[in-house]
């Protein structure tokens, strides 16, 4: 697969992807990347991008034609293949593990950062295929995003993640939170770990963790949950949470979770 990002500052992205799995994928080809810098297409002998927006107000705006130019010279560079465009924004439809999967089928992929207040509204009518966000908090530009972005995708790229077991079962994709972990020594600050995790009865710990997940699942995110309900095979485990335990109220779930730090 092909990924690109357009950035004014493509030093930022690409130090995102020097080391990791990422980086290796790119190392070993498996994974094209590249960034394209408007700078390159500036609007005038200074170098200038972005323009005061018309009808006045604060900040600057990215000029569409420098934009346009990089997606331009992005379909140049991917040929024949076909190039789809995501500009990263605020405005943009939520990330998600289901959208990088989708995105990780594509053959080429040009991701547009932003700067400044915004873009100019032309070059996305014209130029971009879909707008991403990646959560409900202010960025000081989409760089961040735009590496989420490829962060996500690359570990689902052919050869990426070396056991794709690994990549099957985690979090998210099969939409339930990870159970805890325990390494050695047994005992830490007085804390031991689980009998069942030392007992040898794999089945007794498959049957451990799921319920470990299903139960954090429940009181952390049930929002996650309201896609299994249904699911037969689960349906003891969660018949248990729900009489055992809270779900978390999502609208006071991130107030709980400060009052554990701060108290
Ligand atoms: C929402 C704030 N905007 C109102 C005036 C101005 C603005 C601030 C910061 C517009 C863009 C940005 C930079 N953010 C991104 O480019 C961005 C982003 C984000 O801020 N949050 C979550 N996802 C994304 S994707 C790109």
């Amino acid at each position: 697969m092909w990924l690109g990002v357009v950035t004014i500052f493509p030093d930022l992205v690409k130090a995102m992807f020097k080391e990791g799995v990422v980086g290796r994928a790119i190392e070993r080809g498996d994974i094209s990347f590249e960034t394209i810098n408007p700078r390159d297409y500036p609007l005038n002998s200074y170098g200038s991008v972005d323009d005061r927006p018309f009808g006045g107000g604060p900040g600057m705006v990215l000029a569409a034609e420098p934009l346009a130019a990089c997606v331009q010279a992005a379909r140049e560079r991917v040929r024949p293949r076909t190039l789809k465009t995501a500009l990263l924004s605020p405005q943009g439809t939520r990330f998600s593990q289901s959208l990088a999967t989708k995105l990780s089928q594509l053959d080429a992929l040009l991701l547009v950062a932003g700067r400044y207040e915004g873009v100019d509204e032309r070059f996305i009518t014209n130029y971009v295929d879909l707008e991403i966000s990646i959560g409900d908090y202010v960025l000081s530009g989409g760089e961040l995003a735009a590496s989420v972005v490829v962060d996500v995708i690359g570990r689902y790229i052919e050869g990426t993640v070396n056991n794709p077991e690994s990549i099957e079962c985690e979090s998210f994709t099969d939409d339930l939170l990870d159970c805890p972990q325990y390494t050695r020594p047994r005992v830490f600050e007085g804390v031991e770990v689980p009998e069942v995790l030392l007992s040898g009865d794999h089945r007794a710990v498959e049957r451990w963790r799921h319920q470990q997940r299903i139960e954090k699942t429940w009181k952390r995110r049930p929002d996650l949950l309201v896609q299994r309900v249904n699911k037969e095979t689960e349906s003891a485990e969660l018949r248990d949470c729900v009489l055992n335990a809270q779900p978390a109220n999502l609208e006071t779930v991130e107030e709980e979770s400060l009052c554990e730090i701060t108290k």
